[in-house]
């Protein structure tokens, strides 16, 4: 295929039919271009290097078992101090009751992140994953975040091996991209200063890579982050894959203001999200799939990034609590026709996958 690319995109567009890696410098150019048309050509031209016509998605279920947190990042509508208003902390019974649920339906991945909470013990994390993979032993659990990881092993004076490896033998296979938030010391000191430093996040997950874990990576975008700083996050996580691999997919979440401490900002564009999703199918030149979570885009802006460089959509989901406490406004859950419809809509296949990306 080719398309008429104009300058500036046009040393982009040479290196992408070279294959060649995008600088730190072509990624701020491509931030900072209005011809989001001229870009989305290009991811998509590089989307469907990697992954044809396929689009994936899964049929899988959200379980956030605490709400209660330390770390009180500004951005957060989830969380909630300890007997305040909305706090919640389900039992061990109450997950398994949970799964149970949704026990007929033929869910293949399990999504489990909760928080930080003082209150909980140790064992507490570990016990959740064997009980759910107990019940469901055919489905793959993807389960908490690196910034959990790093409290598990502060919490219990074990290393960060240990705790990873725990819970491998209780069922884990695969570490949710959550808690990335955007690499920037810069941002961490305004919105999230309690939060694990970036090269701790980054460290964790080359740790899991090494254990024959696989994980996500996210960045958090449409704040106060500058471009420079999202080029630079997109530059760090291909350094990363490019020594430990792991990786299987990257989540670029859009930050949704309502009910959090910074609710006057405005949040991005659909523009920004496109453009968002399409820099980060060009610049992570090593990571095998984008994902447009519809829960954060919206099931219009998920279903067009299709074309503008995302291969995933994400799953059926079920109960969604991160984004519908902060104003999100789609729905709970899809089923798996609405799924595959919008998929179709858009020339692609619907293939369905788990968490580890296996083909049912
Ligand atoms: O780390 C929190 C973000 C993340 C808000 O790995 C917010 O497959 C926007 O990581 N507006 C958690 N974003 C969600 C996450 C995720 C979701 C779906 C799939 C996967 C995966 C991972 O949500 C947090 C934070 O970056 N977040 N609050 C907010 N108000």
């Amino acid at each position: 295929m080719n398309i008429d690319i104009k300058s500036p995109l046009k040393i982009v567009y040479d290196k992408i039919l070279a294959s060649e890696r995008l600088s730190f410098e072509d990624g701020v150019t491509l931030f900072n271009s209005p011809d989001l048309i001229s870009i989305g050509k290009m991811a998509d031209l590089v989307r469907k290097r990697k992954n044809g016509s396929n689009v994936f998605y899964t049929m899988n279920q959200h379980i956030n078992p605490t709400n209660i947190c330390r770390n009180k990042c500004l951005f957060c509508a989830y969380y909630r101090e300890e007997g305040r208003e909305g706090a919640y902390r389900m039992s061990i019974e109450t997950v398994r009751s949970k799964v149970l649920e949704r026990i007929e339906e033929d869910i293949r991945e399990l999504h489990i992140v909760g928080a930080l909470d003082d209150g909980l013990p140790y064992e507490y994390y570990i016990d959740i994953i064997r009980e759910v993979k107990k019940l469901r032993p055919e489905a793959s659990i993807k389960a908490y975040t690196a910034v959990e990881i790093a409290y598990l092993a502060e919490r219990s004076g074990k290393s960060r091996r240990q705790v990873l490896q725990d819970l491998k033998d209780a069922g884990l296979q695969a570490l949710p991209g959550g808690g990335a938030e955007i690499f920037s010391s810069r941002v961490q000191s305004k919105l999230f200063t309690e939060k694990l430093p970036a090269e701790e996040w980054l460290e964790i997950h080359q740790l899991a890579h090494s254990m024959d874990l696989r994980t996500n990576a996210t960045m958090l975008y449409g704040h106060i982050e500058t471009i420079e700083e999202r080029a630079a996050h997109l530059v760090k996580l291909r350094e990363t894959q490019d020594k430990s691999g792991g990786f299987l997919t990257f989540i670029p979440l859009a930050f949704h203001p309502e009910n959090t401490k910074i609710d006057t900002l405005p949040g991005p564009t659909g523009v920004t999200d496109l453009k968002m999703i399409a820099v980060s199918r060009l610049m992570l030149d090593n990571f095998d799939h984008i994902k447009a979570y519809w829960v954060v885009l919206g099931t219009g802006i998920a279903q067009t990034a299709l074309s503008f460089g995302a291969d995933d959509i994400d799953g059926s989901v079920v109960e969604e609590k991160i984004y519908h406490m902060a104003g999100s406004k789609t729905a709970q859950m899809m089923t798996r026709p609405q799924l595959e419809k919008l998929i179709k809509e858009t020339g692609h296949i619907p293939v369905e996958r788990d968490a580890l990306y296996r083909i049912m």
